[in-house]
C-alpha cells in the first residue's frame, strides 16, 4: 500500500466524497455548464465557441485527472518499473479530439454540445496545435506516449514546455515568412501546473574538492547561476483502457534569490534583469530539423531539462528506500537522439558526487539504465559541442566526460593497440577548437543503441558507429522500426475509412491490434466494397480540396490524381526533384498539341507543403520555386485540370490529419541512405494511398509488408551513393537532357527572376550534386509515367490500395513500443483495473 499523510480515521470521508466523473450525456452537460459559469465566469449569454471549447476540454480534463491519479497510485503501489522517455520535442497536435476518441465518449459529447447549441467539429477546430516539435522525431515521441498508455505501460515522457512552439509559416510573395507561435495565448486546459514542484538547476560556476566526514574527498560543483524548473503535467490517455500516463514538461522561472552583490552595489535594475533571463531558457523551440547549430542557449535547454528530469526520477526512486544497485530494475531511460545525452553525465554526477557511490558502481547503474535511439546518420545533424562552451557552462560535467573518455580509451587501447582507432572513437574530437562528440558519449553510456528502420540500423553499424561495433560487438546495436498510432492516424484523421473497415471486421479492435487489418484482403474482390473504398477516398479528397481553396484560393478537381509531398523542406528529402519533375511535366503538356492533351495526359494535382528552417536558404528557395511554378501553371488556361500545383502553407499536425487521408500517391523520395525511417510514408499508406519512393528508410519494410507490386520504387540504392558522389566530386556530373531543359526554362525567366533559383541549379550542375538529383531524375520521370499508366486502371488501383492497408499492421507504434519494452527496457504492462 502507499503512504499518505491523511490519518486513517479521515480517509473514509475522502473516499465518500471522492471525485465522481461524468458518465452520461446529462452529466457531461452539467459539467460543461458548471465550467462555463464557474471556471470561465461566463454564462448562457456570452458563451462563444472558444468558451465552449474550454468548457468541453475542462470537463474531459477532469475525467483524465481522475484516471491519472489512479494510474499513478497504482504504478507507485505496485513499484512497477517505469520507462522515462526523454525527448526535446513532443509534437502533440490537438488534444481534445484525441481524448474523446481514446475515452470513447465522442458520440456522447457530440450530442451533448449539440443540444447546448454548438457543433463538436467547430469546438475541436478552435484548439491550437501543441507544436512542440519540428517533424518526424517529435511526432514519433507523441505517438510513443499514446502507445505507452494504450499498452498499459508505466511510462512518462519528459520534455520542455516551450512558450513558442514551431513557428507558423506565412507565404508572402511566394516566400516563407516565420511568425511566432504563441500557442499559450489562452489557458491550456490540457496541462496541470505543478507550482509546488520547483527544482533548482545550476549553470556555470566552479568545481572544488571537499573532505567527506569519513576522510575521503569528493568533487563539489558550485554553480554560478540558478534557475527553477516548474513542472507542467499533461495527462496522456490510452485507447480502450483507463490507464493515463504523464507527460511532464518543464518551464524555467527565476529563483527568488537575488544577486545581492549587485543589489548592494545599487544595481537593482540589472539584478532583476538577470532573473528575467531565466525564463528565456524555455521560451522557444529551436526550429532546425536534422541540423545541428552550436548555440549556448540550446545546451542550456538540454541541461535544464535533463537535470530537472533526473532530479525527479531519482527523488521518486529514493522514496522507495531501495538500494542503489536496484535502480536499473525500477528505472529505464530512453534518449530520443543525442539531445538528452547529458543524462549519462548528470546521473553519474548525482551518484558519485551527491550519493557517494564509487565510480564503478555508479557507471554500472548508468549504463544499465540508459539506452539511446539514433535518428540520423547525416554529419550536419550530429551534435558536437565546442569544449570551451561546455566547460564554461558545465565545468563539473566536463571533468566527468574526461574521465568517462579516459576509462573508455584505456579499455580500447589495451584491447586493440590501435592509435588511429583511439582517435576515431574518442569522445573528444581533437580538432581546433576541440569538440565533444555527443553520439560517441551516448553509445558509450548506453546498454543498447537502436536505429529506427532496418536499413538505417544497418547503416549506423557500417558508418558512424562502425568502430563501436568492433569494440562492443554487434549485440549492442539493434533495430526498432518506427510506427504510428492508429488512433490518431486512422480513427481520428479518417473516420470514414475507420467505419468502413469496422463494418467489415465487425468492430474496432483493429485500432489496438492493427494486424487484424489483414482480414481486409478477403474483400478485395468484392466490387461493392471497392466502390465504398473509393467513395471514402473521394470524400477525403473533397475535404482536402476545401482546405486548399481556403488556404490558397485555388480550386482543384477532387476526381483527379492527388500527388502529395508534405514534410520538412530539406535538400535530402528532395522536394527540388519533385518540382523539377513537375516543370518537366508542364513543358511536356505544353509541347503536346492542345487537342491531343486530354488523351495523352492524365490530370494531376501536385501538392507540396512543409516548413524550412529559418536560416536554410536552399530550402527557402525551393519553397519560392514551388510557389512560382504554382502561379504560372495554375493560371495557364491551356493546361486546365491537367496539372495543378499547390503549396500548402503552415503544414502542421492538424493539417496532416486532413492531408494524409486524401492522397492517391505520396512522395518519399530522399536520396538513398539519408532518411532514417520516415513516418508519414506509413500514415499515407495506412490511409489507402500508394507511394512513389526511393529504397530508403522504412520504405524498404513497407515494400516487404505490402508487396512490391503495390509501391513505385525508383532511383539509386544507398550502397551506390558514395561512389556516385565521388564521381561528382571529380567533376563529372552528367545532367540528363530532360533536366537540362527544365533548368533552361527556369533560367529563361518563366517562373520569375531566375537569379533566385540559380543556387538550386548550380548545386546540381557545379557543386557536386550531393543529393543525386541528376542521377535519379530519369528513373523518377519513368516511374511517374508508370504511375499514370496504372492510375488509369482504377479498379486495379483500388485493389492495390486495399491490399496495402491490409498489410500495414506492422507499422503501429504499439508494436514498436512492445519491442522497446521487451528488448531494451525490460518493462511489463500493469494491467490491473485502475
Ligand atoms: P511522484 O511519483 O512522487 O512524482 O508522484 C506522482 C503521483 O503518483 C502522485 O501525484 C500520486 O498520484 C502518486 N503517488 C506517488 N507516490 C505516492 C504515494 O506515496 N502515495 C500516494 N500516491 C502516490
Ligand atoms: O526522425 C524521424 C525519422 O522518421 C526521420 O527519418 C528522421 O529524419 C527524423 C536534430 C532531428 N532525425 N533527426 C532529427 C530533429 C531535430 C534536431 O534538432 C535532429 N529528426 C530525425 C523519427 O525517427
Amino acid at each position: 500500500s502507499i503512504d499518505t499523510a491523511i490519518p486513517a480515521k479521515c480517509r473514509e470521508l475522502w473516499n465518500k466524497f471522492g471525485t465522481q466523473e461524468f458518465a452520461t450525456k446529462e452529466e457531461f452537460q452539467k459539467s460543461f455548464i458548471n465550467h462555463v459559469e464557474k471556471t470561465l465566469a461566463r454564462s448562457l449569454y456570452n458563451c462563444d465557441v472558444l468558451a465552449a471549447y474550454q468548457a468541453t476540454s475542462d470537463s474531459i480534463r477532469d475525467k483524465l485527472v481522475v484516471h491519472w491519479n489512479k494510474t499513478q497510485q497504482l504504478h507507485t503501489a505496485k513499484e512497477a518499473k517505469r520507462i522515462y522517455y526523454l525527448s526535446l520535442e513532443f509534437l502533440m497536435g490537438r488534444a481534445l479530439d484525441n481524448a474523446l476518441i481514446n475515452l470513447n465518449i465522442k458520440d456522447l459529447t457530440s450530442k451533448g454540445v449539440d443540444e447546448l447549441g454548438f457543433k463538436l467539429e467547430d469546438i475541436i477546430g478552435v484548439e491550437p496545435d501543441a507544436g512542440l516539435g519540428n517533424g518526424g522525431l517529435g511526432r514519433l515521441a507523441a505517438c510513443f506516449v499514446d502507445s505507452l498508455s494504450t499498452g498499459n505501460y508505466p511510462g512518462w515522457g519528459y520534455g520542455l514546455r516551450y512558450q513558442y512552439g514551431i513557428f507558423a509559416q506565412k507565404i508572402v510573395d511566394g516566400y516563407q515568412v516565420e511568425v511566432p507561435d504563441y500557442w499559450l495565448n489562452f489557458s491550456n486546459p490540457w496541462e496541470i501546473p505543478r507550482f509546488e514542484i520547483q527544482i533548482p538547476v545550476d549553470f556555470y560556476g566552479y568545481v572544488s574538492t571537499v573532505k567527506t566526514p569519513s576522510g575521503g574527498f569528493v568533487k563539489q560543483w558550485n554553480g554560478g547561476q540558478r534557475v527553477l524548473a516548474v513542472a507542467y503535467d499533461n495527462p496522456i490517455p490510452g485507447w480502450d483502457t483507463s490507464n493515463v500516463n504523464n507527460l511532464r514538461l518543464w518551464s524555467a522561472k527565476p529563483t527568488t534569490e537575488f544577486d545581492f552583490s549587485k543589489f548592494n552595489s545599487g544595481d537593482y535594475q540589472n539584478s532583476v534583469a538577470d532573473q528575467q533571463n531565466a525564463e528565456s531558457i524555455t521560451s522557444v523551440l529551436y526550429p532546425n530539423d536534422n541540423f545541428y547549430k552550436g548555440k549556448e542557449l540550446r545546451l542550456k535547454q538540454q541541461y535544464f531539462w535533463v537535470s530537472a528530469s533526473l532530479y525527479d526520477i531519482v527523488r521518486r526512486f529514493i522514496k522507495s528506500k531501495r538500494p542503489w544497485a536496484e535502480f536499473p530494475e525500477k528505472v529505464a531511460i530512453q534518449l530520443n537522439d543525442t539531445h538528452p545525452t547529458l543524462a549519462i553525465v548528470e546521473l553519474q554526477r548525482i551518484l558519485i558526487d551527491l550519493q557517494n557511490l564509487s565510480w564503478e558502481e555508479a557507471w554500472d547503474i548508468v549504463t544499465k539504465t540508459i539506452a539511446y535511439s539514433n535518428h540520423t546518420v547525416m554529419s550536419e545533424a550530429l551534435e558536437k559541442w565546442p569544449l570551451e562552451l561546455f566547460n564554461n557552462l558545465l565545468p563539473r560535467h566536463l571533468e566527468i566526460v574526461y574521465e568517462i573518455n579516459q576509462r573508455f580509451l584505456n579499455y580500447v587501447g589495451e584491447k586493440f593497440k590501435d592509435e588511429d582507432l583511439l582517435s576515431r572513437v574518442s569522445i573528444i574530437e581533437e580538432s581546433s577548437p576541440k569538440n565533444i562528440r555527443m553520439a560517441h558519449l551516448a553509445v558509450i553510456g548506453s546498454h543498447k543503441v537502436n536505429g529506427v528502420a532496418e536499413l538505417h540500423s544497418e547503416l549506423i553499424k557500417t558508418t558512424i558507429f562502425k568502430d563501436f561495433v568492433t569494440i562492443y560487438g554487434s549485440e549492442k546495436f539493434t533495430n526498432v522500426t518506427n510506427g504510428i498510432t492508429p488512433r490518431r492516424w486512422l480513427r481520428q484523421a479518417n473516420p470514414k475509412l475507420t467505419e468502413l473497415i469496422a463494418s467489415k471486421l465487425g468492430g474496432y479492435t483493429f485500432l489496438k491490434d492493427l494486424n487484424e487489418l489483414k482480414q481486409l484482403e478477403k474483400f478485395v474482390d468484392d466490387a461493392e466494397f471497392r466502390h465504398q473504398w473509393d467513395e471514402v477516398k473521394l470524400h477525403n479528397k473533397k475535404r482536402l480540396a476545401v482546405l486548399i481553396k481556403d488556404l490558397t484560393g485555388f480550386s482543384v478537381n477532387p476526381n483527379v490524381l492527388f500527388d502529395i509531398q508534405v514534410k520538412r523542406i530539406h535538400e535530402y528529402k528532395r522536394q527540388q526533384l519533385n518540382i523539377f519533375g513537375v516543370i518537366w511535366r508542364y513543358l511536356q503538356i505544353l509541347a503536346t498539341p492542345e487537342e491531343e492533351r486530354a488523351a495523352k495526359w492524365l490530370p494531376r494535382v501536385v501538392i507540396i507543403g512543409g516548413k524550412a528552417a529559418p536560416g536554410y536558404y536552399a530550402a527557402k528557395n525551393i519553397i519560392k520555386l514551388v510557389n512560382s511554378v504554382s502561379q504560372v501553371v495554375n493560371n495557364d488556361k491551356s493546361v486546365g485540370d491537367l496539372l495543378k500545383v499547390i503549396f500548402i502553407p503552415d503544414y502542421n499536425v492538424s493539417k496532416a490529419e486532413i492531408i494524409c487521408p486524401a492522397s492517391d500517391l505520396s512522395e518519399h523520395i530522399s536520396t538513398a541512405g539519408t532518411e532514417a525511417s520516415g513516418t508519414s510514408n506509413m500514415k499515407f499508406v495506412l490511409n489507402g494511398g500508394l507511394i512513389i519512393g526511393t529504397v530508403d528508410g522504412a520504405n524498404v519494410e513497407i515494400t516487404r509488408e505490402i508487396g512490391e507490386d503495390n509501391i513505385f520504387l525508383f532511383g539509386n540504392l544507398s550502397e551506390e551513393v558514395e561512389d556516385i558522389r565521388h564521381e561528382h566530386n571529380k567533376g563529372t556530373t552528367h545532367i540528363p537532357s530532360q533536366l537540362e531543359l527544365v533548368f533552361n526554362e527556369i533560367l529563361s525567366g518563366t517562373f520569375g527572376d531566375p537569379i533566385v533559383f540559380q543556387g538550386l541549379i548550380d548545386n546540381v550542375k557545379y557543386h557536386g550534386d550531393h543529393y543525386l538529383v541528376s542521377d535519379d531524375f530519369e528513373s523518377y520521370l519513368e516511374t511517374q509515367d508508370l504511375v499514370d499508366q496504372e492510375y488509369k486502371n482504377k479498379e486495379e488501383w483500388i485493389k492495390k490500395s486495399i491490399i496495402s492497408v491490409a498489410n500495414m499492421g506492422f507499422f503501429s507504434s504499439d508494436r514498436c513500443i512492445d519491442e522497446y519494452a521487451e528488448n531494451i527496457w525490460n518493462i511489463e504492462p500493469v494491467t490491473d483495473q485502475v
